[in-house]
């Protein structure tokens, strides 16, 4: 999996407006309504982390959960990145 460019990546965020680059990655914080539900999600997201071995940073505060997403071997964004905020962004819908 190659590493996208900043021209690829500020083309590709486009389509997932609610995340922003940050550093070496893709970062989103999602809102829920309380710690329960924020963690309902986190589990969701790291059932998926382990399906696909592509696992975000997570950051929890009661009831925002922050995913910063990079491709490791990579050094950087890649469409792995891409595709897991995708899926994050629809399990929070
Ligand atoms: N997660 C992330 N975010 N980036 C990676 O490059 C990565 C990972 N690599 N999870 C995976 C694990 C790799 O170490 C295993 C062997 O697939």
């Amino acid at each position: 999996m190659t590493r996208l460019s900043p021209a690829e990546i500020a083309e590709r965020i486009k389509a997932t407006p609610e995340w922003s680059v940050m550093g070496d990655g893709i970062s989103r914080t999602f809102q829920f309504k309380d710690f329960a539900q924020a963690m309902a999600f986190v589990n969701q997201v790291a059932q998926r982390a382990e399906r696909v071995h592509h696992h975000p940073d997570i950051l929890i505060r009661w009831n925002r959960v922050t995913l910063t997403l990079s491709t490791h071997d990579a050094g950087g964004v890649t469409e792995k990145d891409f595709d897991f905020a995708g899926f994050a962004d629809a399990i929070e819908a």
